[in-house]
């Protein structure tokens, strides 16, 4: 897919470090499929960068396919959109080393994301977790993306390719567009169901803390009668009250009503009732992605298809772009 003069071109990834959460779904996913009417999007498995954790090889490639079929059971469309797996659009890995040349020690040094994994892992603290933003810089800056969906944890990474974008067209002549922030309008942060201090997120060691987009009914009923509340017994959003918020933001997010809405429907009820209830609409949205799921999975030849011609024209940019930044930097023709 050409560039179209008028629309804007999207950049954004998903890791295949296990099953995508209902966190992944509502804050990302779900806001990718709508956002191909409106924009160029391109839509990438980022498998590299789930190496920066240590990961089994036949599980990591199994969930490099169940991701993509999920992203597609999501809506992702690979008529409107650009589906592929990072590593098979090699030119990130090559255009990553130039801007590696191009960030300072000191920057790398700086990002929070970096002190908290290697605080999470002492025992892997590799230098891709550290280079890890280059990688990032080149998988926005290949596609001379205009706009990034990046939850907050990510802006950080974003400033940095922005800042490395601006060196490199500086010190070159102008290459690549600098890309900005996207904040989808819907896309609050779920939060753990166990510890709702934290955010929901597929590596969490607690199977009872997220919900899988494959969770059976049961599963999930099970799970949101678990979730971590308080002692009040009353539907209300508050600081105080982040397990029954969270529950109330998923509720919101899935049936798009407001909080006070939410608030007035289960006045007087307890908690029983609006678990059953939150659950019930999550269950609604997880029937029909997990029946295209189920499909797509089935059907390996249409899964390997579409990853294959997402990759070529995924490539055929790309290595527009890295021809480019390689002759701009002196490299043999
Ligand atoms: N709990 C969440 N609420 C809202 N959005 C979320 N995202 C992740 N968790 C939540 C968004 O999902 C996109 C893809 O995330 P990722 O898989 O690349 O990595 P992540 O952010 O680290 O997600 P996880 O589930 O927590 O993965 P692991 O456990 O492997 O680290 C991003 O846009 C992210 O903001």
């Amino acid at each position: 897919m050409e560039q179209q003069a008028a629309k804007k071109r999207i950049l954004s990834g998903i890791q295949p470090t296990g099953t995508f959460t209902l966190g992944n779904y509502i804050g990302a996913v779900r806001n990718w499929s709508r956002m191909q009417e409106e924009y160029e999007c391109l839509y990438m498995v980022a498998n590299l960068h789930a190496l920066t954790v240590r990961q089994d090889p036949a599980a990591l490639r199994r969930q490099t396919r169940e991701s993509a079929a999920l992203l597609l059971a999501c809506g992702i469309d690979p008529a409107k959109s650009i589906l592929f797996v990072q590593s098979q659009v090699p030119a990130h890995c090559e255009l990553s080393w130039v801007l590696s040349c191009c960030t300072q020690f000191g920057e790398l040094s700086r990002m929070t994301q970096f002190k908290d994994k290697s605080a999470k892992h002492p025992e892997n603290v590799n230098a891709g977790l550290f280079t890890y933003p280059c990688l990032m810089a080149a998988d926005i800056l290949i596609y001379n993306a205009d706009l990034v969906p990046v939850g907050a944890d990510q802006n950080q990474h974003l400033e940095l390719a922005r800042n490395v974008a601006q060196r490199f067209n500086n010190n070159y002549s102008p290459t690549f567009t600098l890309p900005e922030g996207y904040n989808p309008k819907t896309g609050a942060r779920v939060r753990s169901l166990q510890e709702p201090a934290k955010k929901m997120s597929k590596s969490d060691t607690n199977a009872n803390a997220y919900i899988l987009l494959t969770d059976d009914a049961d599963t999930v009923l099970r799970k949101f009668k678990r979730a971590v509340t308080d002692s009040e017994g009353a539907v209300r959003a508050a600081e105080d009250k982040p397990g029954v918020t969270n529950l109330m933001g998923i509720y919101s997010a899935l049936t798009g009503k407001g909080l006070d809405a939410i608030e007035a429907e289960f006045a007087g009820q307890g908690y029983g009732v609006f678990k059953e209830a939150v659950a019930g609409v999550v269950i609604d949205a997880l029937r029909p992605i997990q029946a295209e799921y189920a499909r797509v999975l089935a059907d390996k030849e249409y899964l390997d298809r579409v990853l294959a011609e997402g990759a070529a024209a995924a490539g055929r940019i790309a290595g527009r772009t890295l021809a480019k930044v390689y002759r701009k930097v002196g490299m043999l023709q």
